[in-house]
């Protein structure tokens, strides 16, 4: 895992700097994707990388690179890196000029990725995890994949605190997502999920399991939801890039349902892993 990638140059990791008027590193001021890696083949890529040009088009960051550029270096990362299971990160930043708030006229965009061995998170996805519930205090614009992630970090940090895996974030007592994961409850056979406004990150695994549930003959409401329906819900998860289909068994100190993964979270979770197996041709670790 010991190169990365930089603009269009591949550099041993202890090689790589950046530059203190980033405005990656001052301001936040870029958007970033992780995109998971099975048996060496990325999954869902092109929803990934179309994703990272529609955030970078909302902060009016015009990327320096075409999308075939990208797959290409990325592509040859993962080479260089032997990642067999694992994630690549990759973030773009408005690149460095003098400090000013507004957009520099003229900045060079910074492309940076790296590679890394990450596990599928079997044991937690065969028990399920707890959350707990916060409030949402971030801005209005969660649908852009931004590098400003304050809001997201302090509702994780709150979860941890409490021994949680995930914080599920509401507004006014509607339900949004999760500090980094998309939330669904299941009740009766309807998945009900906020739909993707401005206040939530379209996930792509969302995207993934929408598609799953008509093959599986569940329901789907992109309805947003309320505490109450949360707290009455048949089953809970929440979903992302890495922890995939995850099963929330106890929301703060109350268990959900009998407390174990529900029979149409754990039928999704199957049809996830066949969905991984279809476009990667392989599976480190199954449940
Ligand atoms: O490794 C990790 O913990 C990851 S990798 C991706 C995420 C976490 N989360 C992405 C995310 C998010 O940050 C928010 C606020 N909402 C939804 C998601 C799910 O997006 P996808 O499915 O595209 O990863």
């Amino acid at each position: 895992m010991g190169t990365i990638l930089v603009n269009d140059q591949f550099l041993d990791r202890e090689n790589g700097s950046v530059d203190i008027e980033d405005r990656g590193y001052q301001f936040g001021d870029g958007v970033y994707e992780v995109v998971r890696v099975y048996g060496g083949n990325m999954f869902t890529a092109k929803e990934h990388l179309e994703r990272l040009f529609e955030s970078a088009e909302k902060i009016h960051l015009t990327l320096p690179f075409t999308y075939d550029e990208l797959v290409a270096r990325l592509e040859k990362l993962m080479e260089v890196n032997q990642l067999d299971t694992g994630i690549i990160y990759l973030q773009v930043t408005r690149g460095s000029s003098a400090r000013q708030h507004h957009f520099p006229e003229q900045t060079k965009a910074v492309l940076t990725a790296y590679t890394k061995e990450v596990a599928r998170p079997v044991a937690d996805m065969t028990a399920g995890v707890k959350a707990i519930i916060t409030d949402d205090v971030r801005w209005l614009r969660c649908d852009i994949k931004s590098l400003n992630l304050l809001g997201n970090l302090l509702a994780k940090q709150e979860a941890v605190s409490k021994g949680g895996f995930e914080a599920v974030l509401h507004r006014d007592g509607t339900v949004t997502e999760g500090s980094s994961s998309n939330v669904f409850i299941i009740s009766g056979d309807t998945l009900y999920t906020h739909p993707a406004t401005n206040l939530i990150l379209n996930g792509i695994t969302r995207r993934e399991i929408l598609k799953l549930c008509k093959e599986i003959g569940l329901s789907v409401a992109e309805q947003a939801f309320t505490l109450e329906a949360l707290a009455n819900a048949d089953e809970v998860f929440m979903a992302s890039t890495t922890a995939e289909v995850m099963p929330l068994v106890q929301l703060d100190e109350t268990p959900v349902g009998n407390g174990k993964p529900g029979e149409w979270t754990q039928k999704l979770q199957a049809a996830f892993e066949e969905a991984v197996q279809k476009q990667c041709g392989s599976l480190a670790q199954t449940i």
